[in-house]
């Protein structure tokens, strides 16, 4: 399994550092939604589902986290420790985050609006989407 992982170029000066991110430019996809997620409670896992179309990229742009990338056949573990690091997750790959860091604020930029039909939350259907889309 391929991980894409894009490390970004912090814009530094003496002031600090700045992460700039574009659309098509540096996301591979108009980005329609921005989510974040924070105070997430000791040993949580969230996630555990897979979307048919929606693309992602996760930064933990505070603390550290974990992503566990399952594509039906081979399972990855990606830190994410750095906030100038973007993990992308394609459609049809289960994810689980854990692992989070107290002050871990993770955020996510989505190529579409929030759509409850977009999810597959039962792992066994998500393995028979594998196998039907023949991925
Ligand atoms: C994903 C991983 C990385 C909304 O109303 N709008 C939104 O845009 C989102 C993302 C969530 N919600 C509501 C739906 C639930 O009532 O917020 C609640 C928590 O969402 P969920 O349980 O889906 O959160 P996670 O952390 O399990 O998963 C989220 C995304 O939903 C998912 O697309 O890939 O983060």
């Amino acid at each position: 399994m391929q991980v894409v992982k894009y490390m970004f170029q912090p814009h530094g000066d003496e002031r600090g550092q700045l992460v700039s991110l574009e659309e098509h430019n540096d996301i591979p996809f108009s980005i329609k939604r921005v989510y974040f997620m924070y105070d997430t409670v000791d040993n949580v896992v969230r996630g555990r589902h897979a979307h048919k179309n929606l693309q992602q990229i996760l930064f933990c742009v505070h603390g550290s986290c974990k992503v566990r990338l399952d594509n039906g056949k081979e399972k990855k573990v990606v830190p994410l420790e750095k906030p100038y690091e973007g993990l992308y997750i394609a459609n049809y790959m289960w994810r689980e985050m854990f692992d989070f860091s107290e002050d871990a604020v993770l955020m996510v930029l989505a190529s579409e609006l929030y759509n409850e039909d977009d999810y597959i939350r039962d792992y066994d259907e998500f393995l028979e989407f594998v196998k039907a889309e023949k991925l």
